[in-house]
């Protein structure tokens, strides 16, 4: 068996297999019930259910030692928590992004009334190439919002030296890269802040829900008083926030959750392990490139199709689907070509961006997927040749 444990067992038991499920992208881990109940008394007890309750504190300092970051700040969702950090770091006119990202990264950016644009990715990782972005800093960009896709982590170090050069912020939409240390540092300590998602498609999930982290204390107490509608005392309302507080229930799943997390990345590893041992030798089939010094968290499995291969990406998708087997065209479109963005902003020089984006598949994984599905997906893949 892959991963092991109780939860594992009460999974299957539940009958998850039994039922001959339809084969998602990603399934949400859900704790053993008992785990859940025990913080569920806890909130019937203290009556407190939302406002940065007792769960909701227990959580933030348990993940600011678990991410080894000097502040972290729990929203309700990961997008609400970029939204407010890009505004906390006082962002201005134009931010470096990347078009191979989720919606929300530009979103947030855009959100703030700033304007986007678009840099090309590396064919490696997919992460933002950084041989291309000086050639895009203007006197109006003001930062470099990279994006650690899949949970390939950027070339934070280049990213460090050009942001230096050019005295810009950086935000890391970190969203995919949950636990993981580049160089033994914790990831969310590059750059002057990161975000990371906490949905229930992610590698550790509190349903819906989210965090900044920060080095400064300042930019901290700014996040802190935003995400509560500014307010700094009963009757002081000091900047204008909004809501993105993260209440009880969500952080009693993250309390839970968080005490799995290390066995479930094992577990996605090994599932990782296995896909690659059936494709790594398949003519037209990229598997992402890893590098050293990096703990990965194996979140994503994206799947290059090439021409090599003989079908392409869409003809895999049609195949698998036949059998009940749901990838993902992760990212495709591509944000910078999406109707909402086309007409309003430069959609610059991507062509690696759209190459990746044209023929890239991400499929299934998750730590409860058995090694014959895995064994089964890759089978009906080869066969689409
Ligand atoms: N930045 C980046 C780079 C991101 O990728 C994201 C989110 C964000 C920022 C914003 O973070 P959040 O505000 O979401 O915290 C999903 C997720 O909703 C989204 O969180 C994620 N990225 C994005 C890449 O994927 P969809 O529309 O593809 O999700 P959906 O509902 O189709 O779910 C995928 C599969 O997961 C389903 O086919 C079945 C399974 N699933 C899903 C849910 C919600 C379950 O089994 N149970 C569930 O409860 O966006």
């Amino acid at each position: 068996m892959h991963c092991t444990g109780k939860w594992k067992e009460a999974f299957l038991e539940e009958g998850m297999d039994k039922m001959n499920n339809p084969i998602y992208v990603t399934r949400p881990f859900l704790p053993p019930r008992e785990e859940y109940d025990h913080y569920l008394d806890q909130i019937w007890q203290s009556g407190v259910i939302t406002n940065a309750g007792p769960l909701h504190n227990q959580l933030e300092e348990q993940l600011r030692k678990y991410l080894n970051v000097p502040y972290a700040m729990l929203f309700t969702n990961g997008h609400l928590s970029l939204e407010f950090l890009i505004q906390a770091a006082g962002l201005t006119g134009e931010v470096i992004t990347t078009p191979f990202t989720f919606a929300s990264t530009v979103h947030a950016i855009v959100r703030n009334g700033l304007t986007p644009v678009f840099c090309d990715i590396s064919e490696d990782d997919y992460t933002m190439d950084t041989s291309k972005i000086e050639e895009l800093i203007t006197d109006k960009t003001s930062a470099i919002l990279p994006v650690h896709v899949y949970g390939n982590p950027c070339d934070v170090e280049s990213i460090r030296k050009i942001a230096r050069k050019h005295s810009l912020k950086v935000i890391y939409d970190a969203a995919h890269a949950f636990g993981e240390e580049v160089n033994g540092i914790g990831i969310g300590n590059y750059g002057d802040g990161s975000i990371f998602s906490f949905h229930a498609t992610k590698v550790f999930q509190t349903i819906e829900g989210g965090a900044a982290v920060v080095k400064d204390m300042e930019t901290g107490y700014k996040l802190y008083q935003l995400k509560n509608f500014g307010i700094t005392g009963e009757t002081t309302i000091s900047s204008i926030g909004a809501n993105a507080k993260m209440n009880e229930f969500q952080a009693a799943m993250g309390l839970c959750n968080l005490k799995h997390v290390e066995e479930l990345i094992t577990g996605r590893r090994n599932i990782v392990q296995r896909y690659e041992e059936n494709l790594k030798d398949v003519a037209g089939i990229r598997l992402n490139r890893r590098k050293e010094n990096i703990k990965y968290n194996y979140a994503y499995f994206p799947v290059l199709v090439e021409e090599g291969f003989g079908a392409d990406r869409d003809k895999v998708c049609e195949v698998l689907n036949k059998e009940q087997i749901y990838p993902r065209k992760y990212f495709y479109p591509l944000i910078n070509h999406c109707r909402c963005y086309r007409e309003r902003f430069d959609p610059g020089l991507t062509p690696v961006a759209e190459y990746i984006s044209d023929n890239i598949i991400t499929l299934p994984l998750y730590p409860q997927l058995s090694m014959e599905d895995v064994d089964r997906i890759c089978e009906l893949l080869k066969a689409c040749r």
